[in-house]
């Protein structure tokens, strides 16, 4: 099979990561060009594997020495250069880069000096304070790794890795063993499925009557830096990101319960076998089952199990032991929102925005190929110091989408924008400038360090204005790198209840913001949401279904999901919405 170009832009951020080591610079204009590539590759519309080494220069953001390499790993499935790299710098130590403060040079005196080459060196080293005595290190820089270290989880064991990067990896092996003669399903299960933002390893379950060819071909994948076990149904490969992924190959026939059992949680599984057992029935990762005879009750499909066990089907977002199972055995699980609910996107961006890469015609074409019924534009309000954009843009734009209004099929277009909030919980412009727009998302975009209550007033502030519709992504975390701000949630969805604010559940994987623990917190309340993608770019349109499970995982109903409403509905409220602003 060619390589998707999913692997291949994996295989161009790879080279990136490793090449910013090797120039001992984050701002590596070599790692640059990979980067802009990998992303070029990855919003192609056809498969770069099949172009030629011309075709794929001819690529926006594409040169002809990233061309030649392409070429290599499409013909050779690996590259010399990265091969090289690879050697250089083991995924162990490649994967301290991602710890803040840790800069590509200060990794190499450590290496250097210290002969730290893994997260445990390093942790050994810090508790030695050794990090201190360095060169222009110190103690500051070394409490600031101990802390960075303990807020990414990454220690022994404990440590988790980021969904986005996970959900990549499951990614390509799910297409790669797809692929393969013989096989009827491969499904990513574990904590990936339930969509837990952190992922301690990624869970394949394959089924297929031959397990050997599905072996041969997981071991032997690219992305595979080092097999741990490979036998005749279980194997175990490391990435060069340094995440495990486990396989398992299952017959067709007992898929079902082989994936009722990887998918988990432990705690939802405990609860199923309990209620097999009263039955007189017995659950494991083959069958559920008569304790007695052995005969098989139900195995082939997840429904065939949760239907013997009396129960509606529980999606896999919700299998955390947390009420689910009580619910579903009384038909009275949440009416969960679906991809195929939403009608709207209330927050995208243009490139009118510093860091947006699609023009306004282009996003209102991609929203109306999808069938959305409406699009909020809504580019950074101007106190964004990079990408903020001035009054008199957005006038203009204003009257360009006026312009525009009715060429795109059914699409409405909303002009609006996404505010910054700022440390009192004011946002960009003024009122009466903020009142001419159709959707305001003011967000926090500063100050991540304040305190719980300055944080908590600052949010309410910004949800009391009456010019705010929603507030984007609102811990403003950013997995695996940033932790959010802290709040006091129940009072930040008492005020979002009370002045009608829209939540976002932001849609981008490296945030998926509001958290789902956030989201559950809301449950039973008046907290109405939205679901957007936070587009910066056509492709990115795609992150709707990533906020639509975690907005599931929140346990949140599709009828408080207001882009879910049709076109009418969602104009309707939101003309009585900003009517009562303007009366405020
Ligand atoms: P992770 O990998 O830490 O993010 O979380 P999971 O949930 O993916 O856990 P993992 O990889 O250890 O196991 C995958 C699933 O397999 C888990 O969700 C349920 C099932 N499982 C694993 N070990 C046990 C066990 O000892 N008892 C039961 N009932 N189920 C287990
Ligand atoms: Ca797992
Ligand atoms: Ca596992
Ligand atoms: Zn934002």
């Amino acid at each position: 099979m060619a390589a998707t170009n999913a692997e291949i832009a994996r295989v161009l951020r790879e080279l990136a990561n490793l090449t910013k080591l090797e120039d001992g610079s984050p701002q590596s204009f070599r790692a640059r060009a990979y980067e802009k590539a990998a992303q070029a590759v990855q919003d192609l519309g056809g498969p770069a594997a099949g172009l030629s080494e011309a075709q794929l220069t001819a690529i926006d953001g594409v040169g002809k020495s990233i061309a030649a390499k392409v070429r290599e790993y499409v013909e050779s499935g690996t590259i010399r250069k990265l091969e090289e790299l690879r050697t250089a710098f083991p995924p162990g130590f490649a994967e301290l880069a991602r710890i803040p403060g840790l800069g590509p040079k200060t990794l190499a005196v450590i290496r250097r000096e210290l002969g730290v080459e893994n997260i445990d060196d390093l942790r050994r080293a810090v508790e030695r304070q050794q990090l201190r005595a360095l060169p222009g290190l110190g103690a500051k820089t070394e409490e600031n790794v101990a802390r960075a270290m303990e807020r990414l989880g990454l220690h022994g064991k404990e440590r988790r890795t980021p969904i986005g990067v996970a959900w990549a990896v499951a990614a390509e092996v799910t297409t790669a063993l797809r692929d393969v003669p013989g096989v009827v399903a491969a499904e990513p299960c574990g904590s990936l499925r339930r969509f837990r933002d952190t992922i301690g390893d990624v869970d394949v379950l394959v089924a297929a009557a031959d397990a050997g060819p599905v072996m041969e071909r997981f071991v032997g994948l690219s992305l595979a830096s080092e097999v741990l076990a490979h036998g005749p149904t279980k194997s175990a490969i490391l990435t060069w990101d340094d995440l495990q992924v486990d396989l398992r190959v299952v017959a067709p026939g007992e898929f079902g319960a082989a994936l009722l059992y990887f998918t988990g949680s432990k705690d939802h599984n405990i609860q199923l076998r309990s209620r097999a057992l009263q039955r007189g029935w017995t659950l494991n990762e083959y069958a559920l089952s008569a304790a007695e005879t052995e005969e098989v009750v139900a195995a082939a499909t997840e429904a065939d199990i949760y239907a013997a066990l009396g129960m509606d089907f529980v999606p896999p977002e919700l299998r955390e032991g947390i009420g689910e199972v009580e619910l579903a055995a009384a038909g009275d699980l949440p009416d969960l929102v679906a991809r195929s609910d939403l009608r709207g996107d209330l927050h995208d961006h243009t490139t009118l925005s510093g860091d947006g890469r699609a023009t306004l015609e282009e996003m209102a074409t991609a929203a109306a190929d999808l069938g959305l019924e409406y699009l909020a534009i809504t580019d950074h309000g101007e106190d964004l110091s990079i990408n903020g954009v001035s009054r008199d843009q957005l006038l203009r734009q204003r009257r360009r989408i006026a312009a525009l209004q009715g060429r795109f099929g059914g699409l409405r277009l909303l002009h609006g924008c996404e505010l910054n909030i700022d440390r009192e919980g004011n946002v960009d412009y003024d009122a009466e400038f903020r009142a001419g727009f159709d959707w305001c998302v003011a967000s926090v975009h500063s100050l991540f360090d304040m305190d719980r209550g300055a944080q908590t007033r600052r949010l309410i502030a910004a949800m009391q204005d009456p010019t705010v519709h929603a507030i984007g992504h609102l811990s403003g975390r950013k997995i695996g790198r940033r932790p959010g701000i802290e709040f006091d949630v129940e009072a930040v969805l008492a005020a979002a209840a009370q002045t009608g604010t829209v939540i976002e559940v932001n849609g981008a994987i490296d945030r998926l913001d509001a958290t789902a623990d956030v989201l559950r917190r809301a449950r039973g309340s008046r907290v109405q949401f939205s679901i957007s993608t936070d587009s910066h770019r056509v492709s990115e349109f795609a992150r709707f279904e990533w906020g639509v499970r975690n907005a599931r995982r929140g346990w949140v109903e599709k009828d408080s999901v207001v882009n879910t409403w049709p076109r009418d509905r969602f104009l309707e409220w939101l003309g009585r919405r900003s009517g009562r602003a303007r009366n405020a």
